[in-house]
């Protein structure tokens, strides 16, 4: 995996995470400083070229999100008030224990829950009417939890009964009625403005001091394109893929014949146009100000 943590004029701080586009440090007096990069990925690449804004963009989302489900769930923030290098694009976190199940929330078929469909009827377990087509509404929203995979970087789809076996009964079903209760709430929210929340994946961990001591509590980034299916509304038409709201151009440019990239070749993908760069830092905007009704600053 690509990870470029040392980017940031951060010297009191010690790096401790980079995923292909976030970074985890750990200040001095044990906060967690959570930093959103603009780095973007397409095809499981990171990509030579960043998206300026990006992380601006999808930390003021997620923020959004967090203040707006406060009754149902707790979440890690603690404050916005962060060194100047990484100003409105990174959080202090209350440090958590973290609970080893990618929470996903599926309303609509795609991605890896469309290849299951197509292998078993079945997504982790759940099974699923006949004759659903890529991109179908599913008769109600789905937990479909998974674990990381111990080699490569992609997860697991496992069953419910999995998630019990590896943190008991009591704290799975608490993952999965946070899981659906959060997905509903904000694709209800989401659908109000036009865009489709297609599906989510949320990490949790327990409070290990303060208030939240012993609590399930929300953590990551939450409801951005990053880590969510954001569909336009107004082009959704299952049986198809359909054209992702933050990606689309990014992703039809490298597979154009203009890139010279062969998806299967193994090769790293070229920069990326500024046109497209351009293109594609609108969408993020657009995402956002649909999304909240605010101008993005
Ligand atoms: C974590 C303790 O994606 C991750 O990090 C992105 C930089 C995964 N990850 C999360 C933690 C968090 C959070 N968030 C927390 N509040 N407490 N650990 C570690 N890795």
């Amino acid at each position: 995996m690509i990870v470029n943590p040392s980017q940031w004029d951060l010297p009191d701080y010690t790096h401790v995470y980079s995923g292909k586009v976030r970074d985890l440090y750990e200040s001095k007096d044990g906060r967690l400083l959570f930093v959103a990069s603009d780095r973007i990925s397409a095809f499981d690449w990171v990509l030579p070229s960043v998206i300026p804004d990006k992380g601006r963009i999808l930390t003021a989302m997620s923020l959004w999100w967090f203040s707006r489900l406060e009754d149902i769930v707790p979440h890690h923030i603690i404050s916005t008030n962060v060194p100047q290098s990484v100003a409105g694009r990174a959080t202090f976190c209350e440090r958590l224990e973290m609970l080893p199940v990618e929470c996903v929330a599926r309303g609509y078929l795609s991605g890896s829950g469309l290849n299951d469909y197509r292998a078993s009827g079945s997504i982790c377990g759940v099974g699923l009417p006949p004759g659903l087509k890529d991109g179908s509404k599913l008769p109600k929203p789905i937990f479909t939890p998974a674990t990381k995979a111990k080699l490569g970087d992609h997860d697991e789809n496992v069953t419910f009964d999995e998630v019990i076996a590896a943190i008991g009964a009591e704290e799975a079903q608490q993952l999965r009625r946070l899981t659906l209760s959060v997905y509903e709430t904000a694709a209800r929210m989401a659908a109000a403005r036009g865009i489709i929340l297609a599906d989510t994946k949320f990490e949790f961990g327990i409070g290990i001091r303060g208030e939240h001591r012993g609590e399930v509590v929300l953590a990551d980034e939450v409801l951005t394109p990053d880590s969510s299916r954001f569909w336009p509304a107004e082009t959704w038409e299952p049986g198809h893929a359909q054209p992702s709201f933050d990606k689309q151009y990014v992703r039809d440019w490298l597979l154009s014949p203009e890139s010279g990239w062969d998806k299967n070749s193994g090769e790293a993908p070229p920069a990326l146009p500024d046109d497209v760069i351009e293109k594609t830092r609108e969408r993020y905007v657009a995402a956002y100000e649909q999304l909240t009704g605010k101008k993005f600053q």
